[in-house]
């Protein structure tokens, strides 16, 4: 059952108030020295990086359904490690740990696509294409390619020199948290409830590869589980577990892991979410459960929220303006060495 809530009203019209407010803001120049993104930032110096970029991911698709959704969750986690700026793709060195080594990453894939994409882009537009854009573009693409929704991505991102594990650890949610948490996790990227709830619709796709992502969920531990899952779901969860140990692998949507649709809002309904921080939007949350219903009921109208969110999430800069930058040769390693 659904959290209850009052004055839910008042709290969508105070949003809305808000949220317009912000989209006048972004006309104006950023006080912190970052330039505007725009749609059109390779239009001269780079016409053919869309097409480009579109034709690697659909030929890595082709090969493995893995792709997209790797791809799509690639992006979420460089955005919210210190903005999008490629971080998430940089290799460790002697003097610097790897994102990729952090704690939430141990799954992520879809590393070699990036960096076929950008070879691709190097041959017909050297040093112009940032690595930060091509995961925004990628992204995006990975998203219609599944039969989801397609937006405008804006563009000029630059990519960061180093990485910080210490930061990836701290900064990305954990499949355990509790709604109040994730909640505090997002805002502190300027990203709220309802951002929240449509990001989350990103489970429609993929699969969980580690159950110790949700094995607390499916055993009732520590306050997990209980009411908030259907006991046949945990069962069958437990089952796939127990079979097949570190090989076990779980949709998040059961019935449509491979199509962008708003299945997984409907799973939620039913307690058939995966994850903790997934079913506490509907069990928890007042104004998030009303989300889930909504997008469970309209698919429009969560394409529609879930576009919007991207479009913001896709505009989480570096917190210090300062940070040097630049526009990487190959993905996974800087230009510059310190
Ligand atoms: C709300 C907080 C979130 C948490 C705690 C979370 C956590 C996770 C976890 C634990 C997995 C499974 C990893 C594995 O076992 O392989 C996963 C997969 C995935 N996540 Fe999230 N996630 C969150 C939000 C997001 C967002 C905002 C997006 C994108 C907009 C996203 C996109 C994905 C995708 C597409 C997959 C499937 C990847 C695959 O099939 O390889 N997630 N997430
Ligand atoms: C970064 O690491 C990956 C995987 O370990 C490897 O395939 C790739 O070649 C490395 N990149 C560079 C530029 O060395
Ligand atoms: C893809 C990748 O680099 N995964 C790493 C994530 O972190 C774990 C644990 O630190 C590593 O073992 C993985 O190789």
């Amino acid at each position: 059952m659904a959290f209850r809530c009052k004055g839910g009203v008042a709290w969508v019209a105070l949003l809305v108030a808000v949220a317009a407010l912000a989209s006048t803001a972004q006309g104006f120049p950023n006080p912190f020295g970052h330039e505007e993104f725009t749609e059109s930032y390779y239009d001269e110096t780079c016409p053919n990086a869309q097409s480009i970029i579109r034709s690697v991911m659909e030929r890595h698709a082709a090969a493995d359904p893995r792709t997209a959704p790797a791809i799509l969750r690639l992006f979420f986690h460089d955005c919210f490690v210190n903005g999008c700026d490629a971080s998430i793709l940089l290799n460790a060195t002697d003097s610097m740990e790897s994102e990729k080594d952090a704690e939430p990453n141990a799954t992520l894939a879809g590393f070699d696509v990036i960096d076929g994409i950008k070879s691709e882009l190097e041959r017909s537009c050297p040093a112009t294409v940032s690595c930060a854009d091509v995961l925004a573009l990628a992204a995006r693409d990975a998203v219609a390619m599944l039969g989801g929704p397609s937006w405008g991505v804006l563009l000029g991102r630059k990519d960061s020199l180093t990485a910080s594990i210490d930061m990836a650890n701290k900064d990305l949610p954990n499949p355990k948290d509790s709604l109040a948490e994730l909640i505090r996790m997002f805002e502190k990227n300027g990203l709220d409830e309802r951002d929240l709830t449509a990001l989350s619709g990103a489970h429609t796709v993929g699969m969980a590869h580690d159950c110790k992502n949700y094995d607390d969920r499916i055993y009732s531990r520590f306050g997990q589980g209980g009411d908030s899952i259907d006991p046949s779901f945990a069962a069958l969860c437990r089952h796939e577990c127990e079979q097949k140990h570190d090989k076990a692998t779980a949709p998040f949507d059961e019935r449509t892991p491979a199509k962008f649709d708003n299945a997984y809002y409907v799973d939620l309904l039913a307690r058939r979410g995966l994850l903790t921080s997934d079913q506490e939007l509907y069990t928890q949350g007042c104004e998030t459960g009303d989300l889930v219903k909504t997008y469970a009921m309209n698919g429009n109208v969560f394409f529609a929220d879930f576009t919007r969110a991207m479009v913001k999430m896709g505009n989480i800069r570096p917190k210090h303006w300062w940070t040097p930058a630049e526009v990487r040769l190959k993905c996974s390693v800087a230009n510059t060495h310190y």
